[in-house]
């Protein structure tokens, strides 16, 4: 009799921490954000030294209340320096959190004005048909999910590939930032509906090959609609039963680099992934990039209304800063004279914070080009953090037009004084070399030793 009550007993505490571990197959709640947590803190403390003493994933503002996405494990940390917060998670979690959704009333579904997957993927094919002598869908890659990742290029003949300037223009690498799908969407179409009536479009789309990628996490972006309005990474399932994979931190150059610009953690929200370029999202930008003559890219987020710059995984000046400042300055000067805001430039590491395998010290670093982070408006958390409106769509593409169109003309300008630059050789040999380099880093990782 004793015998089977400790097996009761013993079954009972397997199943209870199989069910803590996420494991118990019948548990209610999956195992999605990992070891994530959503806090509140009240806004009249000073967030600022938090911020730079913790790493947190700030999620938006409700009056008083400022929410962050962060690690469970930094919980007690943060109590004892002294904050206030309260644990918010269940709110944030799955369907039915009417107060995270945009002022989505309108037409168009859960999104509203913003795109879905397959709201993109018709627009974009309405476009190439409607204009086939400047438009053309191109499928670099497909998503974990079997996405396409769509590039429309833009340019006259646009099914051959011309002696002319690529220039890039990326969005949504972070599911939540919804708004940074329809800024390079709404400049792709801006371009192609203005060939006919404005000289100026017209001049720089026959003398340039555009590349609109509005949306490089498919998957991540419709997790973001459906089930989880915050959510930011793709939809990998990690080894650890958590999901996602930090698409700007999975890019190869310096990949890894430390663990302060990105995290070997799965569930962290800067999980850098297994190994550089792991995610089929980025092999599918880099291919695109090995295969096109690409001299300058944008790659559009939010928030926090700055123009940023390589180097984002240390805080060092490349060897164009100047250029690449006043590019930068240029651009802002360009946005602020439509509405009036104001976007602050600077070094990515020092204007936001440290990342390592972003996008944009990839392009730089590879390519050498000029390759900025644009984050689009709000500025901050209280004007509404990653959660904009439908009615903020059209400024905030109107603001942005006028930068976007400078740097294509910098880029056909400098292009036709320099010359086709031998890219491809460039670009291999320094992709050999680093990869030795990424494969070390990635080995003493995983023997649980830290690279530096
Ligand atoms: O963290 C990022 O990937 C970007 N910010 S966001 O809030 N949209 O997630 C910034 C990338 C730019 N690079 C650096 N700041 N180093
Ligand atoms: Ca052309
Ligand atoms: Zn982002």
């Amino acid at each position: 009799m004793k015998k089977t009550k400790i097996i009761q007993i013993l079954i009972i505490l397997i199943l209870l921490s199989a069910a803590l571990y996420g494991l118990w197959p019948f548990s209610l709640s999956e195992n999605e954000t990992g070891s994530l947590e959503v806090i509140a803190l009240d806004s009249r403390q000073d967030l600022r030294t938090l911020r730079l003493n913790f790493p947190l994933d700030p999620l938006l503002t409700d009056g008083l209340k400022v929410y962050f996405l962060v690690e469970r494990k930094y919980l007690d940390s943060i109590q004892e320096a002294g904050y206030v917060f309260t644990i918010e998670t269940g709110c944030f979690q799955h369907k039915g959190e009417k107060s995270l959704r945009p002022q989505a009333e309108g037409t168009g579904g859960l999104n509203g004005a913003y795109h879905s997957y397959r709201e993109l993927a018709s627009e974009l094919k309405s476009l190439a048909t409607s204009y086939p002598t400047l438009a053309r869908l191109y499928v670099p890659g497909q998503s974990l999910e079997n996405r396409n990742i769509y590039a429309l290029k833009i340019s006259d003949n646009p099914g051959l590939s011309e002696d002319e300037p690529g220039i890039a223009l990326l969005g949504g690498h972070h599911a939540r930032e919804w708004i940074s799908v329809e800024v390079p969407l709404l400049i792709g179409r801006y371009l192609l509906e203005n060939y006919s009536r404005e000289d100026r479009v017209r001049a720089l789309v026959n003398s340039a090959e555009v590349w609109i990628i509005p949306m490089v996490n498919p998957d991540g972006l419709e997790y973001s609609i459906l089930n989880y309005r915050l959510w930011r990474k793709n939809r990998r399932l990690n080894q650890d039963g958590s999901y996602g994979v930090d698409l700007n931190r999975n890019y190869s150059y310096e990949w890894a680099y430390d663990d302060i610009g990105s995290s070997p953690e799965p569930s962290s929200a800067v999980f850098r992934g297994t190994g550089p370029f792991s995610e089929p999202e980025t092999e599918a930008i880099r291919k695109l990039f090995q295969n096109q003559r690409i001299s300058a890219a944008i790659s559009y987020h939010s928030f926090s209304q700055l123009i940023l710059y390589p180097w984002g995984y240390l805080d060092q000046p490349t060897e164009d800063e100047a250029l690449l400042q006043s590019l930068a300055q240029e651009m802002a000067g360009l946005i602020s004279q439509v509405n009036g805001r104001v976007y602050q430039t600077g070094r990515a590491a020092t204007s936001l914070y440290l990342t390592n395998g972003d996008f944009a010290d990839w392009a730089y670093g590879f390519f050498r080009i000029p390759a900025f982070t644009i984050e689009l408006p709000p500025v901050d958390l209280v004007q509404g953090g990653f959660l904009n409106s439908e009615s903020d769509i059209e400024p905030i593409f109107r603001e942005n037009l006028p930068a976007a169109l400078y740097l294509i003309e910098w880029a056909i300008a400098s292009y036709v004084s320099k010359g086709a630059r031998a890219f491809p050789l460039l670009r291999r040999e320094l992709e050999k070399k680093h990869e030795i380099m990424i494969k070390d880093r990635a080995g003493a990782a995983f023997k649980g030793k830290e690279s530096r």
